[in-house]
């Protein structure tokens, strides 16, 4: 990895705001939240808390944003995406600080903040600029004398909930294609990481965003996230979190308005090595698709497959490989690890990790809290894991491996496909046949062969089953951000 520039250990806070009409302004209520740094589990900062009235607010201002003849609906598409690549250099300018601010608040390694998430969103946001005035429609021949056509035009006012495992990065993403398409947008940051989208908000102004194109409400999900998601006015939420949340939005959704939802949310990723896999290589690869940013990615490899023949010298790699994982501050570029996210998460992930001794996997490593100040957690690594353990089935997001035994591709594919997830997956193999089989017969949005987490903004990314609805990203994604109208003219004769 090229070397980056050092971080600022202890970036200033300057936005502890709601934002709305391009302005800072406190809560309807005066009250305030804390935001924790995970590393020592103290208070950051408090920031405004959000609320039904603080929504409100922000949605009228995304609505009078959103009227014609307003700055940006008036606004040639054309520069809406030169807008969208000012913000992109806005955020490489600022890249050391939000890179630091993100490993503060969120906790994870400094280097991954720059390099994958904050690099990610620049990406995100010069990818979707670009399509900004490509977004078009058709001229379709239909019978008799008419001009027909399609004008792909924004949905309206788009409510945005977004998670803390990659907080600046889901808020780019969630943003930049809605605006791309001429959209406005109120968005809810996770209450744990609430500090990169309010600085974010901030260069939205700097960058020349009209007021009211974008605004940010931090706050808690069953409060502010609830209230945008059950307001009238808004057209469409897009979501990113857990299922069960995923579940109650869309409920809301359809009961108040009917909004378009689109929801990206939990799996159990199958990662399956075949026998004439290459041991090293899927030993690092399996590690990296269940460890990287503390295991807490929606695409994780949670469900380790791992062919009978080759299973005692993998999980003996495997478990060596763990071991040696550096853990501990995540503003040390030597380290591969941080803290988990937050206290709740931290219980949630050492709980399940007693239901894996107590039902009989077998631990190999790890299994405990790490030091005696933050959230850390030891690598760890089960073996003898079988498909009906609590740790096999439910979504841990945290560093824990469960590595399962199979015996061929019939079995493996049953039992990789029995869950109510449909996330990702991934097999491991030289064999083309193999793997075309594994990869057509797998129910999962992303399917990796000899790879993992590689994700691009130029590919559809979601979804099967209860992981989600719709496809973020690449074109497919910039899709969910339009209508479809349909222009019937009656013409004097056939054209
Ligand atoms: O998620 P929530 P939590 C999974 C992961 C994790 C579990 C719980 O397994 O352990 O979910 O995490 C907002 N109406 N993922 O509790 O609650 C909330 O404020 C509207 C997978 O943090 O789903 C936050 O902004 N909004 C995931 C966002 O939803 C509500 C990433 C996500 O929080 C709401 C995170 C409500 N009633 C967790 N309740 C992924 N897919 O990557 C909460 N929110």
């Amino acid at each position: 990895m090229a070397s980056i520039p050092a971080p600022i250990r202890n970036p200033e806070v300057k936005y502890t705001q709601i934002f709305i009409n391009n302005e800072w302004v406190n809560s309807e209520s005066g009250k305030t939240f804390p935001t924790i740094n995970p590393t020592t589990g103290l208070k950051i900062c408090d920031v405004q808390e959000g609320d039904k009235a603080d929504v409100n607010k922000a949605v009228a201002a995304a609505k009078a944003a959103f009227q014609f003849g307003s700055p940006w609906r008036s606004m040639d598409a054309s520069k809406r995406g030169l807008l969208l690549n000012k913000l992109a250099d806005l955020i490489e300018r600022d890249i050391v600080y939000i890179a630091s601010l993100e490993t503060l608040d969120n906790g994870k390694p400094y280097k991954e903040s720059y390099n994958v998430d904050v690099w990610g969103s620049i990406k995100q946001l010069r990818y979707f600029a670009g399509w900004a005035d490509k977004i078009t429609g058709k001229t379709i021949p239909v019978d008799g004398d008419f001009l027909c056509y399609t004008r792909h035009e924004p949905v309206g006012i788009c409510g945005q909930i977004i998670p803390w495992n990659f907080p600046i990065n889901m808020f780019t993403l969630k943003i930049a294609p809605a605006l791309a398409c001429g959209n406005t947008v109120v968005v809810k940051p996770a209450e744990q990481t609430p500090l990169t989208a309010l600085y974010m908000a901030a260069l939205v102004k700097e960058a020349g965003f009209p007021p009211g194109v974008v605004n940010v409400v931090p706050g808690y999900g069953p409060t502010a996230g609830a209230a945008l998601t059950e307001h009238p006015d808004v057209r469409k939420i897009a979501f990113t979190g857990s299922t069960e949340v995923g579940q109650i939005i869309m409920a809301a959704a359809a009961k108040s308005n009917l909004k378009r939802v689109t929801l990206e949310l939990g799996g159990k990723s199958p990662v399956v090595i075949f026998k004439d896999a290459n041991l090293d290589y899927v030993v690092e690869y399996a590690h990296q698709a269940l460890f990287y940013n503390m295991g807490q990615v929606c695409t994780a490899g949670s469900r380790t497959y791992v062919h009978e023949d080759i299973y005692d010298e993998f999980v003996k790699r495997a478990v060596a490989r763990a071991q040696a994982k550096k853990v501990g501050d995540p503003f040390d570029n030597n380290n591969e690890s941080g803290p988990q996210v937050s206290e709740e998460q931290f219980e949630k992930i050492l709980s399940l990790i007693e239901s894996g001794k107590a039902e009989g996997a077998k631990l190999e490593c790890g299994g405990a809290r790490l030091g005696s100040e933050g959230y850390f957690i030891q690598p760890t690594v089960f073996s003898g894991v079988t498909d009906n353990m609590r740790i096999a089935r439910e979504e841990i997001f945290g560093p824990v491996q469960q590595i399962i035994k199979f015996k061929d591709m019939d079995e493996v594919v049953a039992r990789a496909n029995d869950t109510n997830y449909g996330l990702a997956a991934a097999c491991f193999t030289n064999d083309l046949n193999t793997a075309n089989t594994f990869t057509s017969r797998v129910e999962a949005g992303t399917v990796w062969v000899n790879a993992y987490h590689y994700i691009s903004v130029a590919a559809p990314f979601g979804g099967y089953k209860m992981s989600g609805i719709g496809r973020e990203m690449g074109e497919y994604g910039l899709s969910q951000y339009t209508e479809v109208k349909n222009v019937l003219v009656k013409t004097p004769n056939k054209l």
